[in-house]
């Protein structure tokens, strides 16, 4: 190589710091093939405007952009109006990419049948979830309710009526704060119907009206699309449970059949699962010349199946490409979001397929094989074939699989994190004794947090940087980490989700609690939609604290965010009293006064807001000192409202 190239590369490497990917960029450049780190050394600067959110194309007038020239756009929009309205739209995308793939899975349920492609694997979850969304499973056949229990999910999404029925999971103080600022959300599509309205020319020229709807929109995905989406999957596919797998491109097996999974939705990726282990299909993979078929998974459909079948993470966003480039891969099947469009032409340099499934999601340059739930297995059969059949075309001079993989445990839902921590203590069932051990930690101190670190890579900072920086000083400080997410697919590929590493990362506090109950330091809560989880288990906990959220020693982070579902999560995390801490700044710096709102004013409001730190050491910092700052009045209203009634209660007897 010449020395500029040289010097291409290492501009590339130094964009991530997961050493797969480095020998993997090395490898793209000998191929000359084009990544995601090549096009960003072309982006030498990126749109000014864009970036603080001053440009305005809502209508055909513009686009107007703000500057101390242009103060106004045509309409006379000024810089708040515009970040607002452009703020406002990313939520809606984001709430509606959550919460339609939530319908899709809700139509899932209503097909399910006795023998069916897609059954109730967890016919009690059913009737506990049948019962809170008001429907009476007295006397009836399980499909029966699966179907009716669909209907009522599908109404949630259209309903003329009333507001979300899910929000009274939530502790009654914050179901009471979210009424009295009117940010309840009422049907899914309306919330994102109403903010696409409202910033449509001509509408809300007003920034707290704006950001108001936001919140709104961003809890119909928080606490309608997404909560419904998390549990129709489980009633469906199963609860997961811990379980064992490794992760990073290390994963891809060198004899066998390497099917990719890419996206998001289980529907497809299930099946895929459930037809590669059938007899037909290992045996075809044995005539042509394969030992067997390896599935693994990239972005958050490699969450979904890792958690529950332990199919393995090949990777996270930034590393979809990187697995093409191997030249391992028969087949990438995708469904919908996150997925590059460059793919395509990549996977035209090497023999890989790569399967585009849902009709929301074409990509020009793909084989298209639609996927439909209502003939789910054979589609699933045909897909597996195709990409069994291209295994003779592998070119073995090009194939590269670099030599790094790591293990963790994976699959935690909110049963396994209660549960696993009721083993060690009692095995009562009454709510509050079940989340004791959690709360005693907890309001003890021996864990002084507990932090979600969620979300996705960008090309804003290095790959993974920021995540492994922020969670090795959150766990080393004592506080434990919650992650979802391609967050949690880079704390895996570093061997954070090993309880035997807990010594060597985790503080004396987490690494005694992580020894006794039997989990890793980083506990990996799923995917993107599973951010409703943990929504789940601060209420939980904030209900056997007699407490608000806000009141909670919680922080939420997403280090390297980058997607529009993202800035919708963020939203719903603070409105549910949660602050919420970004290594990546949103585009609303031309506004003043939205980062006033959105970075302390939201915090008289909701008690959360938005931090912004682009040092990853910084943020950690921040976010310890924000937690710390909570604590002694967590510990007093602790002492107040639970250890004092115990007592009394003692006393009594
Ligand atoms: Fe996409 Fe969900 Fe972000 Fe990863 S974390 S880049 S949204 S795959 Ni959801
Ligand atoms: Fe310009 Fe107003 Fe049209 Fe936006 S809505 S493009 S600011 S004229």
């Amino acid at each position: 190589m010449e020395k500029k190239d040289i010097n291409v590369l290492e501009q590339m490497q130094n964009m991530t710091i997961d050493l797969n990917s480095k020998v993997m960029l090395e490898k793209a450049e000998k191929d000359g093939v084009e990544t995601m780190y090549k096009r960003k050394l072309g982006y030498k600067v990126q749109c000014g405007f864009g970036l603080q959110g001053v440009c305005c194309r809502n209508c055909g007038m513009g686009p107007c952009r703000i500057s101390a020239k242009t103060p106004r756009g045509l309409c006379g929009a000024d810089e708040h109006t515009i970040v607002g309205r452009n703020f406002a739209r990313m939520v809606a995308a984001g709430t509606a990419a959550h919460s339609d793939h939530a319908r899709d899975i809700t139509h899932t349920l209503a097909l399910t049948c006795p023998g069916g492609d897609y059954q109730v694997k967890e016919p009690q979850k059913l009737i506990e979830f049948a019962k809170f969304m008001d429907v009476d499973p007295e006397g009836k056949d399980i499909y029966e309710l699966a179907h009716e229990v669909a209907e009522v999910c599908l109404m949630e999404f259209g309903k003329p009526f009333g507001v979300s029925k899910l929000l009274k999971r939530a502790p009654k103080v914050r179901q009471e704060l979210w009424n009295k600022l009117g940010i309840e959300p009422r049907a899914i599509d309306r919330e994102i119907a109403t903010v696409m309205h409202s910033t449509h020319i001509g509408c809300t020229a007003d920034l707290d009206s704006l950001i108001h709807m936001s919140m709104r929109c961003s809890m119909a995905d928080g606490w309608a699309g997404s909560m419904i989406g998390t549990m129709i999957s489980d009633i469906l596919f199963g609860t997961p449970k811990p379980v064992h797998t490794e992760a990073n491109l290390n994963v891809l097996a060198g004899n066998n059949v390497n099917i990719i999974l890419h996206g998001h939705e289980p529907t497809l990726s299930e099946m895929i699962v459930a037809a590669s282990e059938l007899p037909e299909m290992q045996e075809l993979a044995k005539e042509v010349g394969a030992d067997g078929i390896t599935l693994s998974g990239i972005c958050c459909t490699g969450n979904e199946l890792t958690m529950r079948h332990g199919v393995k993470i090949a990777g996270d966003f930034h590393q979809q490409e990187l697995a093409i480039i191997t030249g391992a891969v028969e087949a990438m099947i995708v469904d919908v979001q996150c997925i590059f469009p460059a793919l395509p032409e990549l996977s035209s340099h090497y023999h890989t397929k790569f399967i585009t499934t849902s009709p929301k999601a074409r990509i020009t340059g793909a084989t298209h094989m639609e996927f439909h739930e209502d003939t789910a297995m054979e589609d699933a059969k045909t897909i597996v074939r195709e990409a069994i059949m291209n295994f003779k075309n592998r070119d073995a001079s090009k194939v590269l699989v670099p030599d790094l993989k790591s293990e963790g445990m994976v699959g935690y839902a909110e049963e396994a994190i209660v549960g696993q921590l009721n083993n060690v203590v009692n095995t009562q069932i009454d709510e509050m004794d079940t989340l004791k051990p959690l709360v005693d930690v907890l309001a003890s101190g021996v864990i002084r947090g507990v932090v979600g670190v969620v979300g996705c890579n960008n090309a804003k900072t290095p790959s993974n940087y920021n995540h492994l920086t922020i969670i090795k000083e959150l766990i080393k400080n004592d506080f434990l980490v919650v992650t979802t997410g391609c967050g949690a697919s880079a704390a895996c590929k570093n061997g954070l989700m090993l309880k035997e590493n807990a010594p060597k990362y985790a503080g004396k506090g987490l690494a005694t609690v992580c020894e006794l109950v039997d989990i890793p330091p980083v506990i990996h809560l799923g995917s993107c939609v599973d951010n409703s989880r943990i929504l789940n288990v601060c209420s939980l906990v904030a209900n056997a604290c007699d407490m608000d959220i806000s009141d909670l020693p919680v922080a939420g982070c997403a280090p390297e965010w980058m997607s529009e579902k993202a800035v919708a999560i963020g939203t719903y995390v603070v409105s549910s009293g949660i602050d919420t801490f970004l290594g990546v700044m949103p585009p609303v710096t031309g506004s003043s006064r939205a980062v006033e709102l959105l970075c302390g004013g939201l915090k008289d409001q909701v008690g959360a807001c938005f931090y912004v730190n682009e040092d990853p050491v910084e943020l950690a910092k921040m976010i310890m000192d924000d937690i710390e700052s909570k604590r002694p009045a967590f510990e007093t209203l602790y002492q107040e409202r639970i250890l004092n009634k115990r007592l009394a209660e003692v006393t009594a007897e």
